[in-house]
């Protein structure tokens, strides 16, 4: 026992002794390994990116995923997490922030800052640019499969559409789906009246038997397989889809849609904060922006970034009158977004 102990101490030393004399590799300090957990939705970097930014720092990261904003929160609410880096969308990031649940980024330290485009900043969920740097940015359209489809695709209507019983898939989330249902009986998507939440689940009760399943990620292989005709999806994902299936088509419905903006946070009480803004900073390089929006389909802010995409990309952007019929989703009060939840699980159930 005693002599294991003493096997231990020595090579533990000599951990120790690695970890100082590797430079990068080790905690300057404490000579131990740097490390970094992010928590990221499903399908949203680029994986080569997270060996080169180990390659670069000596930083071992660890990676999990989530699929909706609320299986995030819960996560970090609850306090056992040990997250540095998380990817709430706006109006989570605003509940976040007024919640206390995430630090603020010491910007000095993201010289990177300056390559996001200026309409990514002082924007309503962290109107100071306190707590958030912008990651990726988009809306929410229709795809469809024009084979499975004839009638035209241009109302959030087409989802009640009965010829495509069990051809339609929706979002397994609450927010996206609920702000179909309000959208479509001409609500807003951040409706606070109680009649008109109850009446947009009403509608999504209404359409549950024309729906073949509720997804999140799984939605881009059942549309590029053929699986489904029709499914709103996030404009990173159209992309992706039809890159993989270019016979599929993706619409921004006439009566206005959702614009969204996901943003890199640092939760309270990181352990590993410095190399969270390392890795921020990383992420904004143009060079790895591209890489990434190049590989997972997505909208950058990184202006160099975008200016270096192809032609056809860039065309797949969100147009300016997509844009001018979007709404932002705001951070509801707790009893308006119990309203939401209820209506929500009542679909699900
Ligand atoms: C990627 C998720 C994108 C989130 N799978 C859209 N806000």
């Amino acid at each position: 026992m005693k002599k294991l102990k003493v096997l231990s101490a020595l090579a533990l030393s000599a951990i120790l002794a690695v970890g100082l004399f590797a430079g990068c590799a080790g905690d300057k300090n404490t000579g131990e390994k740097r490390k970094l957990n992010v928590y990221n939705w499903g399908d949203y970097i680029d994986e080569d990116l997270i060996r080169e930014f180990e390659q670069e720092t000596g930083i071992d990261v660890t990676y999990d995923t989530y699929d909706t904003n609320e299986t995030m929160y819960t996560k970090v609410k609850g306090g056992s997490s040990e997250y540095d880096i998380v990817v709430p969308s706006d109006y989570m990031i605003e509940k976040m922030i007024k919640e206390n649940l995430v630090e603020k980024i010491d910007f000095n330290n993201i010289p990177n800052y300056k390559y996001v485009g200026d309409e990514f900043k002082k924007l309503s969920y962290d109107p100071k640019d306190e707590y958030s740097v912008p990651y990726m940015w988009g809306t929410i359209g229709i795809i469809y499969n024009p084979e499975m489809v004839k009638k035209p695709v241009n109302s959030w209507d087409i989802l009640w559409d009965k010829d495509y019983s069990g051809q339609i898939i929706m979002f397994d989330s609450v927010r996206d789906s609920m702000a179909i249902g309000l959208k479509k009986l001409g609500y807003s998507m951040n409706s606070t009246n109680p009649k008109e939440i109850a009446a947009a689940g009403k509608a999504l009760e209404e359409q549950k038997p024309l729906v073949q399943a509720y997804m999140v990620d799984e939605v881009k292989d059942a549309m590029i397989g053929g699986n489904a005709a029709l499914a709103p999806v996030w404009s990173g994902d159209a992309q992706y889809i039809i890159k993989e299936n270019p016979e599929l088509k993706y619409v921004v419905p006439k009566e206005g849609t959702n614009k969204w903006f996901d943003g890199l946070c640092i939760p309270k009480g990181s352990k590993h904060k410095t190399e969270a803004e390392e890795f921020i900073n990383f992420l904004c390089k143009p060079e790895n922006a591209l890489k990434n929006v190049e590989y997972i389909g997505y909208q950058t802010p990184i202006t160099d970034a975008f200016n270096m995409l192809p032609d056809e990309v860039k065309a797949q952007y969100p147009t300016q009158d997509e844009l001018k019929k979007s709404v932002v989703f705001k951070d509801l009060n707790a009893e308006t977004l119990k309203l939401y939840d209820q209506a929500w699980i009542k679909v699900r159930s």
